[in-house]
């Protein structure tokens, strides 16, 4: 059925892409943007440096200000993420009366993209041929093999159209097209416009001539992002994952209630920690046994989605060597007992338990008895010696205990909610 709107205050349209990576995408919208500049403006994911949140839907209603039709061209491969468009409408747009505003889905993918080798193969190659010309995925520079370590990711998140439930019914109209044939984004072109001349009656959608289409393809093919973005990321290795411990404050005013000797003089040499963390594994650890290992993998792995989905939304985090995993992950420690001997400083802690947004997760710890390391008193001896110290603790050499002392913490002193980190080098 066809929508009926008013003269003055016609419509406005946001596509919204549902893709992943060689689909099509930006060509397909550039294409159309080409064929009706004054009618559609194409904005996209990856032209937007340091995103934020709303950035891009700031961008789309900048844009619906001055034309009708909207194409945020983005793999929306995760219900999140089209939730996240949805709300940002929601919450930022104050001109458009909410009826007048109308979501279109580009849904690039028929089926899921998972074990679908015909577009496996022919989304890579089309990567592969892009060379250099894309924003994040520098195939000359980085690899084939990065650009598919990348493109694997977001086919292994993505989440299908469902318009039954939330976000996805929320879309007005879906428009099926598909990325399977050699010039599927001059058909998908084709297909969008007759969809929306079917379905919208306040736009004046002029039927192109075959030579348009064509003409307008050919540009779209040649299409250079505007600007290049540096993903330094892939190339920066972690050294290790940690829980960060904010409340360093906190932890040094309780040390100072027991006015210890050694913690006196690791202040006066300014032998303190920087930032307080608990290592939940080191690289090094890998090669310890099969447990240490696949925890070093757990992490990595997360941190790897991590990356890839960076390379959607452009944050440039990894950019620093210590990096937040996607603030999603969070941990609860509980402070044990302060350790030291002649070299080091910590307090032991007990990790109560992980968190995945809100919900209780397992994630496994690499370190034999975790701990905080407050410091060390000259700097030839690393962090490291906490671990061995308290090794020697629960160990039975008698000799070595005796050099060791601690007091236990008798009050419930827990932490809740804390981030997890990796450090690069
Ligand atoms: O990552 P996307 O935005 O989904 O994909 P893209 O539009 O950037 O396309 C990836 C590359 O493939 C790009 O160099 C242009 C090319 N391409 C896009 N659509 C077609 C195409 N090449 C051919 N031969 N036919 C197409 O339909």
């Amino acid at each position: 059925k066809k929508l009926k709107f008013g003269k003055s205050k016609p419509n406005r349209y946001v596509l919204v892409t549902l893709a992943t990576i060689g689909c099509g995408k930006t060509t397909t919208s550039v294409g159309l943007a080409n064929l009706f500049p004054e009618l559609i403006e194409h904005i996209q994911n990856d032209n937007i440096q340091s995103p934020g949140k709303d950035k891009l839907v700031l961008a789309a209603l900048e844009v619906l200000s001055r034309k009708p039709v909207v194409i945020m061209d983005k793999n929306n491969h995760k219900t999140v993420e089209r939730k996240q468009i949805f709300d940002g409408f929601q919450r930022l747009n104050s001109t458009i009366p909410k009826s007048k505003l109308k979501f279109i889905c580009l849904n690039f993918l028929q089926k899921p993209p998972k074990g679908d080798t015909e577009l496996w193969n022919i989304t890579k190659e089309r990567v592969y041929n892009r060379g250099d010309s894309h924003q994040s995925i520098k195939v000359e520079k980085d690899g084939i093999g990065n650009a598919e370590k990348i493109m694997r990711g977001f086919i292994s998140r993505f989440q299908p159209l469902n318009t039954s439930v939330e976000p996805d019914c929320n879309f007005d109209y879906i428009v099926e097209l598909d990325a399977h044939q050699e010039n599927s984004s001059l058909e998908n072109m084709k297909k969008i416009v007759t969809a929306l001349q079917n379905y919208i009656e306040d736009l004046d959608l002029k039927t192109p001539s075959e030579t348009d289409y064509l003409k307008a393809f050919e540009k779209a093919k040649l299409y250079k992002p505007t600007f290049s973005k540096k993903i330094s990321a892939t190339k920066r290795k972690p050294v290790y994952f940690a829980i960060d411990v904010p409340q360093k404050e906190i932890i040094m005013n309780l040390l100072s209630t027991f006015n210890i000797d050694f913690f006196n003089r690791l202040i006066k040499g300014r032998r303190v920690q920087q930032d307080f963390h608990v290592t939940l594994v080191h690289s090094a650890m890998r090669k310890q046994n099969d447990m240490k290992r696949e925890c070093w993998d757990t992490y990595s792995n997360i941190f790897k989605s991590d990356i890839s989905s960076f390379a959607d939304t452009k944050i440039n985090i990894p950019q620093n060597k210590r990096c937040l995993l996607s603030g999603e992950y969070s941990a609860d420690i509980k402070l044990e007992k302060v350790v030291w001997d002649s070299k080091v400083m910590c307090i032991q802690v007990k990790i109560v338990g992980f968190h995945l947004r809100e919900k209780p997760v397992g994630l496994p710890c690499g370190i034999d008895f975790s701990h905080l390391t407050i410091g060390t008193i000259d700097k030839s001896f690393p962090p490291v010696l906490s671990g061995v110290m308290l090794k020697h603790l629960y160990g039975s050499d008698e000799k070595e205990k005796s050099k060791i002392q601690e007091i236990k913490l008798s009050e419930e002193i827990v932490f809740t909610r804390l981030p997890l980190y990796v450090f690069m080098n």
